[in-house]
């Protein structure tokens, strides 16, 4: 076997994950318009991977888009065709952007090469193609392409578990708090009004203690749920605390927003709650106070104080009601 000719660059080896990866089993683009040469490089790859083969590189980029693979390989050696912006371009588009690219090139082309590995091409290959080492380099970038994509994924995942409540996949009271005064202040700059309320489910305690807390937690979930179908995309729902929860619409007014509460109000007194896998049915009933952004750069604290001032008498006047 000959020396291995190519330099690895780009991120830094992955470290070995949880489950080992042989990097097999991949779904790899091979953009190369020499049948010869496609021919072989694609029985190569065949033995490991799933592998499409476009001769034409104009169509290369769509489908390189679509087609979700963990590797492109892109031959330097297109017939009137610059196979290096087609490097460049899948390094700028969004669904291609994290796809690894192997590059291969004839010798004498080499000086293309150190350009591609300029604009992020990950690894390449000079002809005459070694079997072993193809596969080799196929595998390590796919390996890679799977680790970075776990690792993106972990990210993604460790940002909306500190922005959701687990219980009811509403929003948690830390992510209110950091974008109610967002919504305040773009409702205050834009003469908007901004109508904000607070849930609270009556008698939730007797719920605990009559039916167990597992039913209380059915509740919470199925309480979730029929807020959402009552408010807008823009609207932010909360758990604000154990049975208590927010809403904050953007432009809305009271007399809006008091239309929305009265529904929501409705839909739960008027729909008792399945719990225990729906072997058993209760009433609920909630109460609420609402209030609105009052003047122009108004402090949030304030205004989510005379909401809790208005629940406090919804509560006191005999509960399932709104009160603003
Ligand atoms: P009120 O009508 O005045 O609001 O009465 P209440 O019983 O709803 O109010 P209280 O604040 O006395 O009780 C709230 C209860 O909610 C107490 C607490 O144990 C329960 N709770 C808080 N978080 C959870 C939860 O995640 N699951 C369950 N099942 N119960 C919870
Ligand atoms: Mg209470
Ligand atoms: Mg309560
Ligand atoms: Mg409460």
């Amino acid at each position: 076997m000959r020396a291995i000719t190519s330099l690895e660059i780009g991120m830094q080896a992955p470290e070995r994950s949880a489950v080992a990866d042989t990097g097999r089993g991949g779904r790899i683009l091979l953009v190369d318009d020499r049948q010869s040469s496609y021919e072989r490089l694609a029985t190569i790859l065949a033995a490991e991977h799933t592998i499409d083969v476009e001769p034409n590189p104009t169509e290369a980029l769509f489908h390189a888009a679509e087609g979700n693979y963990d590797l492109l390989i892109v031959s330097l050696d297109l017939n009137n065709f610059d196979g290096l912006r087609l490097c460049s371009q899948a390094r700028s588009l969004e669904r291609t952007r994290h796809v690894p690219i192997l590059a291969i090139a004839d010798p004498e082309n080499s000086t293309r090469l150190l350009r591609g590995l300029e604009i992020g091409v990950n690894d390449y290959l000079l002809r005459p193609i070694d079997k072993t080492e193809l596969l080799a380099r196929a595998r390590t970038q796919i390996r890679r392409r799977r680790y970075t994509d776990h690792l993106r994924d972990n990210v993604q995942n460790s940002i909306e578990m500190a922005i959701t409540d687990a219980l009811t996949g509403l929003h948690n009271r830390r992510y209110m708090e950091s974008h109610l005064a967002t919504l305040a202040e773009q409702a205050s700059t834009r003469g908007k009004p901004l109508a904000l309320m607070i849930l609270d489910i009556d008698y939730f305690k007797s719920i605990n203690d009559n039916y167990g807390h597992d039913a209380g937690d059915d509740v919470l979930r199925e309480f979730a749920v029929r807020v959402r179908k009552s408010i807008r995309g823009i609207d932010l729902a909360c758990r604000y605390g154990g049975e208590e929860f927010v809403i904050v619409m953007p432009e809305t007014d009271l007399h809006v927003a008091g239309m929305v509460a009265e529904r929501l109000r409705r839909s739960i007194a008027g729909e008792p709650f399945a719990v225990h896998k729906g072997t058993k049915r209760i009433e609920v009933t909630i109460s609420i106070g609402l209030t609105t952004l009052e003047q122009k750069g108004e402090a949030v604290a304030d205004v989510l104080k005379r909401a809790d001032t208005a629940l406090y008498r919804a509560k006191h006047d005999g509960r399932n009601r709104v009160v603003s």
